[in-house]
């Protein structure tokens, strides 16, 4: 059965990537979407997209999740429309470089830590009490393997999405008692735009993470999304990891060139 039908989902991070592939995803299974992201041309086009081709309801962020004033004033416009969200897709994340830990640049921290983590919390924090209020919801936050297993200069990176294991496992327990869910999606390597924004713009770098291989792609991952929204109200998946076949730990990956 569909039952994601009529919800209302809000998925941050909906301008690229595996953020964008949710919001097809959700809007192709007849829900509301609300896309936020900080790329304001790229939302509109996706709004146009979602409406034309699903006759999808959509609204748009143009949201960065850093900011947590702007995240609270977005859910108050939002709800001064009579739009609540009853899912949150925490997709919005990011790695930047791949050093050492004694050589890596401070800056470059800041931004994962205050986009993978804090980012994360803003969002939740801003929506959860409506769930709770109306006792139903999800929270779907991406992690990713790196929250499972670090690797060579994958430090800082790594810590963050450690941080969504912990948030993921501590939201379920605070919730306890209500009928919110809150699921984690932790995928291996996926073909986004991901190694670029790593990789500060170096497309040469970028492209060869994916070469020789068969990478998940963002349908694969927002497949795994709509999977664990729409079990069955009684079913709460804490956690699902995906993986392509050619990668079978963090730094196992079968290429044949
Ligand atoms: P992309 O770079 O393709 O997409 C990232 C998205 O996040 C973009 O829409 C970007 O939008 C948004 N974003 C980045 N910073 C901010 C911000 N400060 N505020 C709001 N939105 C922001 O990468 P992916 O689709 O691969 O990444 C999505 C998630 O998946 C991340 O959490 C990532 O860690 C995780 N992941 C990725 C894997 C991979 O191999 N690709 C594997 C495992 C997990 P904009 O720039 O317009 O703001
Ligand atoms: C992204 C996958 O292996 O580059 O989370 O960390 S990996």
């Amino acid at each position: 059965p569909n039952r994601i039908r009529g919800r209302t989902v809000l998925v941050t991070g909906a301008t690229a990537g595996i953020g964008a592939s949710c919001a097809r995803s959700f809007a192709r299974e007849g829900a509301r979407v609300v896309a936020t992201g900080r790329r304001t041309e790229r939302l509109e086009a996706l709004a146009a997209e979602l409406r034309a081709e699903h006759g999808a309801q959509v609204w748009t962020g143009s949201l960065d999740v850093r900011d947590r004033a702007a995240v609270e004033s977005f859910r108050d416009e939002l709800r001064a429309e009579g739009v609540v969200p009853d899912v949150v897709v925490n997709n919005a994340g990011k790695a930047r470089g791949m050093d050492p830990l004694q050589s890596g640049d401070p800056d470059d921290w800041d931004e994962m830590i205050d986009t993978n983590v804090k980012g994360l919390l803003w969002v939740t924090r801003a929506f959860l009490p409506a769930m709770i209020e109306a006792d139903r919801g999800h929270v779907v936050n991406i992690g990713s393997i790196a929250g499972r297993w670090t690797y060579p200069s994958g430090n800082v990176y790594c810590g963050t999405k450690y941080a969504v294991v912990a948030l993921t496992e501590g939201l379920n327990m605070d919730l306890a008692g209500t009928r919110v869910r809150v699921s984690s999606v932790d995928p291996g390597l996926v073909e986004t735009e991901f190694s670029e924004v790593r990789f500060h713009g170096d497309s040469e770098r970028a492209e060869s993470v994916y070469r020789g291989y068969t990478p998940l792609s963002p349908d694969d991952v927002a497949d795994a999304v709509l999977y664990v929204v729409n079990a069955p109200e009684h079913v709460d998946v804490f956690n699902l990891v995906l993986m392509p076949t050619d990668q079978r730990h963090a730094t196992i990956v079968h290429k044949t060139d």
